[in-house]
């Protein structure tokens, strides 16, 4: 009987607007019906309009989480989001390799949806040498699989060598998130690449909405609540896409700017 339910991991910073960060991920598990535990790495203090302060956990304290987690949960499946810099990178490996708490999806939190860095170097290094070997699932975004497969991206043959080179960093199974072109077309494409070789396209509509925020954390923590409950990767990553298309169609009215994704969205 004891911990039957699926529990899910978020290895995150906190967002105080609610949109993005671990509480993007924990919306995102209770609408999948899975239990969220969360081990905080950083604060961030912000709004709509952007992020004004962080602040990142002591290391003691990030191990003293995973440990209180590790002696009571049965954690089925985990995710990472944003890990400040490189000591809380390493920090994170470690504890993950020492306890069990199942496949990881890594969410690379390297760089914005508009290209700007999140990351500074020593920690973007460690993030590409330690972590991402770890991950059963990578999902970067456009920018994100350009700095790491160290290429540009131009067609969809490009974004087919970039995932590869993704894998060859030690990725499991790799999902890159289209990019949109303003004026050139209304679809954005999101490649897949699996462990077995097998790959496809999702391809949804752009909407034209500020209400975005969270959608990559949404993404991923979609992807991580599907593994703990037995989904094949290849169908959560589906389930996961369409969550997060539903969640954007349907806005909602929450803050004054870059607002959040509607996570009740059916
Ligand atoms: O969505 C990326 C992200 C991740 N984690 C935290 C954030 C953000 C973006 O604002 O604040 C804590």
């Amino acid at each position: 009987m004891t911990n039957d339910f699926p529990q899910v991991l978020t290895i995150a910073g906190s967002d105080s607007d609610g949109s993005a960060g671990m509480q993007a991920d924990l919306h995102t598990f209770f609408m999948h019906h899975t239990y969220g535990a969360s081990v905080i790495t950083a604060c961030v203090a912000g709004n709509s309009f952007g992020i004004h302060d962080s602040v990142s956990m002591p290391v003691s304290f990030i191990n003293q989480e995973f440990k209180d987690l590790a002696d009571d949960f049965k954690i089925l499946a985990s995710k990472t989001g944003m890990l400040a810099d490189a000591e809380l990178i390493r920090t994170v490996v470690e504890n993950y390799k020492k306890y069990d708490f199942g496949p990881l999806v890594v969410d690379p939190v390297i760089m914005t949806k508009h290209g700007a860095m999140l990351l500074e170097q020593a920690a973007y290094d460690t993030l590409k040498e330690e972590l991402i070997p770890l991950a059963t699932v990578l999902t970067p975004n456009f920018y994100e699989a350009q700095k790491l497969a160290d290429m540009e991206i131009n067609s969809d043959e490009d974004t087919k060598v970039a995932a590869k080179k993704l894998r060859d960093l030690g990725a499991k199974n790799v999902i890159i998130k289209g990019k949109h072109v303003a004026g050139e077309t209304d679809v954005v494409k999101d490649y897949v690449l699996l462990e077995s070789g097998e790959d496809f396209w999702i391809e949804g509509p752009y909407y034209h909405t500020e209400h975005k925020n969270g959608t990559g954390d949404s993404l991923s923590a979609a992807i991580t609540s599907e593994i703990a409950k037995g989904t094949s990767i290849a169908d959560a990553i589906r389930i996961a896409d369409d969550y997060v298309d539903k969640a954007i169609k349907n806005e909602i009215s929450v803050a004054h700017k870059f607002g959040p994704i509607n996570h009740w969205a059916k």
